[in-house]
């Protein structure tokens, strides 16, 4: 590792369908095979806000409105790669559902309950899941 590499940021969002999150097996990256939220990296300049937007819709051609943070996990994959992970969670209506946008990324998107994500699940998605984070209060 250089000795100028440091930490990156994603974004992840809990998109709640009532209790049914959506999740999708990643695809051609670090995590193949492994269940994440939809998300991504954060771009110079963005808020959380605007990146969870944005990559909501990239990935799944849903536009969310006022994603809020949830919570926030810290992710040592290997030597070379860490990741502070910023878990953001917007509720939508029962008719949303979610286009596959990114084939080449992601095997496709179902809805699962939060107790239920499927395993293997990506690690920052572990962690948030063995977190005091609890999404019904
Ligand atoms: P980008 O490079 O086009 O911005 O994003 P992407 O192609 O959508 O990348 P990604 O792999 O989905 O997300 C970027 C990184 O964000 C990923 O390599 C690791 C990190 N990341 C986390 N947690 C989560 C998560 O819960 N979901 C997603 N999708 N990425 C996450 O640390
Ligand atoms: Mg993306
Ligand atoms: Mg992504």
């Amino acid at each position: 590792m250089s000795p100028v590499d440091r930490p990156k940021v994603g974004v992840g969002v809990l998109l709640f369908k009532g209790e049914n999150v959506l999740v999708g097996k990643r695809r051609g990256s670090h995590g193949s095979g492994t269940f994440a939220l939809p998300g991504g990296h954060l771009e110079l300049g963005e808020s959380f806000e605007q990146c969870a937007i944005r990559e909501v819709l990239e990935e799944t051609a849903i536009e969310i409105r006022d994603p809020v943070f949830a919570y926030a996990t810290n992710t040592v994959f290997n030597a070379t790669t860490h990741y502070v992970t910023i878990f953001m969670r917007v509720d939508v209506e029962p008719g949303v559902e979610a286009k596959l946008m990114e084939p080449d990324k992601c095997e496709g998107w179902m809805w699962v309950p939060y107790e239920s994500i499927p395993e293997p699940m990506f690690e920052p998605l572990l962690a948030l899941k063995e977190s005091r984070y609890q999404p019904f209060g």
